[in-house]
Order: C-alpha cells, then structure tokens, then sequence
C-alpha cells in the first residue's frame, strides 16, 4: 500500500524540484540534510510527509506496532527547579489544587508489591528535582525495588534528576551513573531534553542542566551499557530550525553511540502552568511534527507517541505518520500530563484496550519489553468486544 503511494509521490511533477529531492533520498534510504529538514516543516504538505513517514515505518516495522506493560512511581512533585511549561512541580509548602507530595520509601516499595502476580515488565521512575532525595538515597531505592521484583526493568530518572544528584553528591556523571547501575537501574527515560537551543531554553528552563549536559549524561549512560530514550518539547517558542537543531544534536550522539531507543515528540500543553497564554498547536501540526521526526531520526529505530500526553485520536492517527510504538498500560498514577491540561485525567489502558486501539488502526499490536523484545504477538488475540473509552 505505502508502495503504491511512494510511486504517485515520486511521479507528482507539481512536488517541485525540492522536495522531489527528498522524496527520492528517503526512498533510496539516504539521509536527509538540515537544511532539508526545515524546508521538510516549512514547505511540504501534511499527505507528502505522511507517505514518506509511513513508507519508513512500513520498511523498518511493517504493520507491528508495540507497547509494554509498565507502571509509573512519582516519588514527589517537589522540585528545585522553575520550568515555566511545567504545571506538575510544587514548593515544598505549596498548597493549592494539586498540593505538594512526596512519597515514603513504604509507599514506593507498597507501590511495587501491589504489581505482584501482574506481568508488568517495566517500572518507569521519575518525579521533581527534590532537594533532599539524593544519590544514595535513589540508589538504595532501586537495590530495594530489585529485591522486591529482581526481574522488572527499571527505567528511571531524566537527565534533569541525575545531573543534579551527582552535583549534589560531588561525583561525576559516569561515577553517579555506575552507582546507580550497580544498585540495578536499566537505562534511562528521555525527559528533560526540552528544546536544545539555548535561547529557548533560557526561557523556559533556564536553571536545569543544560542542553550540553543532557547530551553528555545520555552518552555516558550509553558507554556504560545503559540504553535511553530522548524526548522534545515543541509547540512553544520553537520553530522549525529549533525542531531540526534539536534532532540533528540527537542523530549525530546516535551515530556515536547507538544508545537510544525511541525518540518521543512531546507537544507542549498549557494547562495551568506559567506559558498557559501560548495556544496549543494543532493536531496537524502534531501530525506533520512526528512525520518529520520519522523522516529525519533515521537512526532512531522507534518513533513513540505518548498516549496519555497526545491524547487517543490522535495517537491512532499517528500510527499513519511514522509512529511505531504507544508507549505502554501506565496506570493512573502519573500526574503530570494531567496537570498540564490533557484531556487524559486518569491515563491507565487495559491490555486490551491497548490492543483495541492499534487494532482500531489497522495495525498489528506487539507487546514489547524496554528493550523491545517481543513478549506477546496480540494479533490474533480477540478480546470480548470492549471498545477503547473516548
Ligand atoms: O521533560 C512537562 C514534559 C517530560 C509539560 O522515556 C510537558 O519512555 C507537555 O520525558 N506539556 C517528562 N510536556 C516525561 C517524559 C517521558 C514520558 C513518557 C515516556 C518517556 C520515556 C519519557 O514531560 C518533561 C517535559 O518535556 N512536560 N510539562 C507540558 N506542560
Ligand atoms: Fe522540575 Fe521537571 Fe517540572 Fe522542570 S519539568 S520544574 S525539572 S518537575
């Protein structure tokens, strides 16, 4: 099917000479340049960046489509830092409709022994940048975690967290991150990338660790075999040479290390938080952000969109513009999407709701480990007729 459309594609004369160009790089799986990235965003229309994305998927996946069976644990949503984009973080006395929490080591530990004879594969830990809850103190957490669940990968703390852990406990990222290793942490999730540029970020995040930083700690954490993902902001201040820069600095740490997993888009929400005045793009722009995404990252073997941020809708229609995996089940304890206004207030999907959804898209739904190996091939699994809940 992604064939036939490549070939009307590649013979529309009205394309102009430009894009014409990349349609034919991609087919011929070559790289897409920079400057083509931006004209890819400025210039080309939403059906041409949907063939194209879809055409790699198609070639790298075909119809498979994946998620895992994860749950998230938010230690606290105190945090030192002052992202204007984040409706999540509270002062440590902060009150108000979502006051301040932080989690007892009983009430994490309670957390994971309330998974017990449930095949979740994967707990997924990140929270606030709190002042107190340091090296040592995660360290010991993940060791506990392991006792309780040896087999359950842990996949935790952003970049933010761990440049700030290691500050604080005055050892460098290689040596925060072994520690954490040893005491059993897998690999390491995508958050905190935000924008790289520097100018956005002085605006929007301009005392967490630097763009510089994000990039060094994915690195090291890949030198000592622990894989990531990367995320990016957009919908903001962005504009299409932010997006590609930000990607380009992505793609050229891949071609170096081979480290990341999945690249995840996250569009900006602006539900009470201090850049709620910025009008949220649309859902074509979504579209057309994750297709460029496909196209450019050609080195990213996932493109992730994350359900409970972008919504259902609009994931299985990204599922046409190069999306490949949906993240995973969740639960309901992750906060801070619908903090931030998403209409996801409690983001938990059965299994076969999940398999439901990809269905819903003609596609072909794998249940997946962090790693993505395949646990359970979902195709021909007919569930009772549940509809996916809107
Ligand atoms: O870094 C915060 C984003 C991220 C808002 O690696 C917002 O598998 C939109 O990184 N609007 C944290 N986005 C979440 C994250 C993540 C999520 C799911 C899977 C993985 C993975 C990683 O959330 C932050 C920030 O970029 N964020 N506030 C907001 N108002
Ligand atoms: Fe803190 Fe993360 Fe929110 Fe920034 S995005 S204020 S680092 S919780």
């Amino acid at each position: 099917m992604s064939e036939e459309k490549i070939e009307v594609l590649l013979k529309n004369s009205s394309l102009g000479k430009d894009l014409q160009k990349i349609a034919e790089k991609v087919v011929a799986q070559e790289r897409v340049s920079f400057e083509e990235g931006v004209l890819l965003f400025e210039k080309a229309e939403l059906g041409y960046l949907g063939v194209l994305a879809n055409h790699i998927r198609d070639r790298r996946h075909g119809d498979l489509t994946y998620f895992n069976r994860n749950f998230h644990i938010e230690p606290t949503n105190i945090c030192v830092f002052d992202c204007k984009f984040c409706s999540y973080s509270r002062l440590i006395r902060d009150r108000g409709e979502y006051s301040a929490w932080e989690m007892t080591e009983e009430q994490i530990y309670d957390t994971v022994r309330g998974y017990e004879g449930q095949p979740v594969t994967e707990v997924h830990i990140v929270g606030g940048v709190h002042p107190r809850m340091g090296l040592h103190y995660f360290a010991n957490l993940i060791k506990n975690i392991k006792e309780i669940r040896p087999e359950l990968h842990v996949k935790a703390f952003t970049a933010v967290e761990l440049e700030f852990m290691c500050r604080k406990a005055k050892v460098s990222f290689e040596e925060g991150l072994q520690i954490l290793k040893d005491h059993g942490q897998d690999s390491l999730p995508g958050g905190g990338a935000e924008i790289f540029d520097e100018e956005i970020r002085k605006i929007i995040c301009k005392d967490k660790c630097t763009s510089a930083q994000w990039l060094e700690i994915h690195e090291t954490a890949h030198k000592l075999g622990m894989p990531s993902n990367a995320t990016m902001l957009y919908g903001h201040y962005d504009k299409a040479s932010h997006r590609i820069d930000h990607m380009n600095r992505l793609r050229q740490l891949q071609d170096k290390t081979g480290g990341f997993n999945t690249f995840i888009p996250l569009k900006f929400r602006n539900g009470n938080n201090q850049m709620s005045s910025i009008d949220e793009v649309s859902v074509v722009e979504d579209l057309r952000t994750y297709a460029v995404s496909r196209i450019y990252m050609d080195n990213f073997p996932h493109l992730k969109a994350y359900w409970p941020m972008i919504g259902r809708e609009t994931t299985q229609l990204l599922l046409s513009y190069g999306v490949n995996d949906v993240d995973g089940t969740i639960d309901d304890s992750t906060k801070i999407y619908s903090m931030a206004g998403s209409e996801e207030q409690n983001p938990a999907l059965t299994t076969e709701q999940l398999v439901n959804l990809i269905k819903g898209a003609n596609r072909h739904p794998v249940e997946r480990d962090t790693l993505y190996n395949v646990v359970t091939d979902y195709m021909e699994y007919e569930f009772a007729a549940e509809a996916v809940p809107s």
